[in-house]
């Protein structure tokens, strides 16, 4: 047990297409406002940006994934699905899916389960941790999109491995945090050098 490695993968930007997602879906709900390219995406608050580009577009992009089957219908990122049925199959290797939902908790806790089940099968029910707080999880390693993890925990188990997303692809390269640039990125490099 203490030789096994524990890999906890974030969801949003990781797995499914948050970002994807909410532009197709806001220009569908707004098609006359203005929106943010995902080539223009800075920062890791998306409210934040469209805030910034019009005062009232912020609630106007919290409106979309606060919507029923906003996460449901969430594309997979290329590659993701296939990566994490493979690595969760790797000899002493346990794989979790760890995720925040938004505070707003009519569907998305929901929906995350049952995306989950629908694109990874009912055994990784098991494996799904829902958190707003994810330095109190245990683990070797959080692969996830967001630069900056904090919370109660001033030092978490894991090591932060930070998986390249529109939002922070631009941010100076760090001497301290390793990357994943996508799922065709060599994860079982990453995973190598924590064991
Ligand atoms: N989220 C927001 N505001 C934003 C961008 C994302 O509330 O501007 C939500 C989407 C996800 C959560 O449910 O925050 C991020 O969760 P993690 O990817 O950190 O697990």
């Amino acid at each position: 047990t203490g030789t096994r490695l524990r890999v906890l993968l974030d969801m949003d930007g990781v797995i499914a297409d948050f970002e994807g997602g909410l532009l197709k879906k806001y220009r569908q709900r707004y098609p006359n406002e203005p929106y943010i390219s995902l080539e223009e995406r800075r920062g890791f608050w998306v409210s934040t940006q469209y805030g910034e580009l019009r005062e009232d577009l912020c609630d106007k992009a919290i409106s979309i994934w606060e919507s029923k089957n906003f996460f449901m219908d969430l594309d997979p990122l290329p590659g993701s699905v296939e990566a994490v049925k493979e690595m969760a199959k790797m000899k002493n290797t346990d794989v979790f899916i760890c995720t925040s939902p938004i505070k707003h908790y009519a569907h998305c806790p929901y929906e995350k389960y049952a995306w989950v089940e629908r694109h990874l099968g009912p055994d990784f029910l098991e494996k799904v941790i829902l958190t707003r707080d994810k330095t109190v999880v245990s683990g070797d390693i959080l692969i996830d999109d967001k630069p900056d993890i904090l919370g109660v925990e001033p030092n978490p188990s894991w090591e932060h491995v930070l998986f390249t997303a529109c939002h922070n692809k631009h941010l100076p390269a760090s001497t301290t945090q390793r990357r994943l640039l996508s799922w065709a990125d060599d994860w079982r490099g990453v995973l190598d050098g924590k064991r």
